[in-house]
């Protein structure tokens, strides 16, 4: 047996706790905001994964792509024994990574890191059948939290895929690295995920599909609240809107209230009166330049030593070190 009890920084109440607090400060703030890290229960992660299927949003894709171009470069030029994957939900596109270190004989240890310890298992398992004299050490735990909780082993490489670095704020994002630095030690790795800036009308599509699978996607973070919070949003009542928001260099998804209405949310004894044509936050999607991510990098104690893209130029990859 080679697949070691998952690590847990956070358990199903803390998260409860946790969600309870976000939610109040949010729906209690001007203008409103939900944090994105509610979307994903078992129906919004099924929504996810059909958006990375959909043809307008191309970041699942691109990434891919290069990991299919670079996995053996990340391999040979890290030499990592221990890949720790953040945020790494079904591990699908970190197959590449594993297989390729493995191919160089040297990964011994796989910690995947998650909020969601069902999807965490999934990935284990998956992994564990296929590199079978692999260590796989899951950690249960919120990233922006609970990185210091993470064993420091030596020359470690840390994944961050997806662009999740994106739904983070720049003083959200500065603690985020400041964090990854840490674990990584004087001799780690970061390979970190971003999408880059391109034409407002391809932006707004990727987070706006025609077949409505986004909008979906982000009303149910309403039902999630519904069922956590014993909450009665009137899902119906609440339209997607997707901005590309130049100034910031992000695209916001918001859900807009049809009419004016009050919500009640039992388990926080609140109730939050919404406006006719309301907007309220529900994510941002940043969108970077290969100097405003190696300077965030840089901010952090990271220099960049690799940079990566897809053909296209639409997502990229890159390498950092102390
Ligand atoms: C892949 C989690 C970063 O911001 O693109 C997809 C999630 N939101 N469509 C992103 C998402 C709307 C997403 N992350």
């Amino acid at each position: 047996m080679t697949q070691t009890a998952p690590a847990v920084h956070l358990d199903p109440q803390d998260l409860a706790r946790q969600m309870a607090v976000d939610v109040r400060a949010g729906l209690t703030a001007t203008p409103k905001v939900l944090p994105p890290k509610y979307f994903y229960d078992g129906r919004g992660s099924e929504l996810f994964d059909e958006i990375t299927r959909l043809p307008e949003y191309y970041p699942t894709r691109a990434e891919w792509a290069i990991l299919q171009e670079h996995a053996d470069d990340v391999a040979s030029v890290t030499g990592a024994p221990t890949l720790v994957e953040l945020g790494s939900g079904t591990s699908e596109k970190t197959r590449l990574l594993l297989q390729a270190l493995t191919r160089g004989g040297i990964l011994e240890r796989f910690v995947p890191f998650d909020v969601d310890p069902v999807v965490l298992r999934e990935a284990a398992e998956a992994v564990t059948a296929e590199l079978p004299g692999l260590v796989v050490a899951p950690e249960v735990g919120d990233f922006e939290k609970h990185l210091r909780e993470v064993p420091r082993r030596p020359g470690q490489l840390v994944a961050f895929l997806g662009s999740t670095i994106g739904n983070l704020d720049p003083g959200q994002r500065a603690v985020f690295l400041a964090d990854v630095r840490s674990l990584l030690g004087d001799h780690g790795w970061l390979l970190l995920g971003t999408d880059l800036v391109k034409a407002p009308e391809r932006l707004e599509a990727a987070y706006d599909d025609a077949q409505g699978v986004t909008a979906e996607f982000n009303r149910n973070v309403l039902r999630v609240i519904n069922r956590s919070l014993g909450a009665d949003f009137d899902v119906d009542a609440f339209v997607h809107r997707a901005v590309w928001d130049p100034r910031h260099s992000w695209v916001e998804m918001r859900l807009v209230s049809q009419r004016e209405q009050v919500v009640r949310l039992r388990d926080l004894d609140l109730e939050v009166p919404f406006a006719a044509g309301e907007e309220m936050r529900t994510e941002i999607s940043t969108k970077f330049t290969r100097e405003g991510v190696t300077e965030e990098l840089a901010a952090a104690g990271l220099g960049v030593t690799h940079w990566w893209t897809d053909p296209a130029g639409d997502v990229a990859l890159s390498l950092s070190r102390p």
